[in-house]
């Protein structure tokens, strides 16, 4: 826990997708708090081995997300275990979970293993998807899985992921004024300063990431806007 209790941006970086030596630079070096890698779709063990040991030249925090069980690497600083709790059914709350650990629980280092509370709200997301995650929830629902989350599992992270669309800032704002001690981490849509100054407002954490991909001044922009963002809460 004491590794993120001061994160305020992080950059997701997702090892299915190209990115060149230059950019990758960039990213390591511009301020952020750490690296996240992690994605939906075609993450291998090879192409998340080969992210981290470039990303291990620069002295940036690195942890894995994980998504798949037989694409988990040794060596990151540590591994975010997402439970998606308005999934579809229980194999990507539970069910994918207790598979992992009794084929390789022996060799999870659970000191550096870090649970996040996940709720997913882009129906049109790869992780929607494979997750069949309910979508049409209302903010009361959404604000009862940040307690769910909070105060019943005690998770350290709650996660709100809009992944590639814009999620509503009044919402983040209210669900940030329902957590007590979990960290509030939120991703999706974060393409410009602009918006990641509005999220900041509310959320401990603003995760970028696709932005990485399509304008790199906008994403690098992003870690400067979030740091003179004060939170408010
Ligand atoms: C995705 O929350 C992250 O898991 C970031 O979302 O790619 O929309 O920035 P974006």
């Amino acid at each position: 826990m004491y590794l993120i209790e001061n994160w305020r941006h992080v950059f997701k970086l997702d090892p299915a997708k190209l990115i060149m030596d230059g950019d990758l630079e960039k990213i390591c070096e511009s301020g952020t708090d750490a690296v996240m890698v992690g994605g939906s779709s075609d993450v291998t063990y090879e192409n998340t081995l080969d992210l981290l040991s470039r990303i291990r030249r620069y002295a940036i925090p690195c942890v894995l997300e994980v998504s798949q069980i037989d694409a988990v690497v040794p060596g990151f600083d540590a591994y975010f275990i997402p439970l998606v709790l308005n999934a579809g059914s229980t194999r990507w709350m539970l069910d994918a979970h207790q598979e992992g650990i009794k084929a390789f629980g022996h060799l999870i280092p659970w000191e550096d293993v870090i649970t996040e509370g996940y709720v997913v709200l882009n129906g049109n997301s790869t992780v929607a998807k494979v997750t069949e995650s309910r979508t049409d929830l209302s903010l009361d629902d959404v604000k009862a899985y940040a307690q769910l989350a909070d105060q019943l599992l005690k998770l350290p992270v709650f996660y709100l992921e809009y992944s590639g669309t814009y999620g509503d800032p009044d919402w983040v704002r209210s669900v940030k004024s329902i957590l007590q001690s979990g960290r509030f981490f939120y991703g999706g849509g974060i393409t410009s300063p602009e918006r990641a100054r509005e999220m900041a407002q509310w959320a401990d954490t603003i995760v970028a990431g696709n932005i990485i991909y399509e304008n790199m001044e906008e994403a690098l922009a992003t870690v400067q806007a979030v740091k003179e963002t004060k939170i408010s809460f």
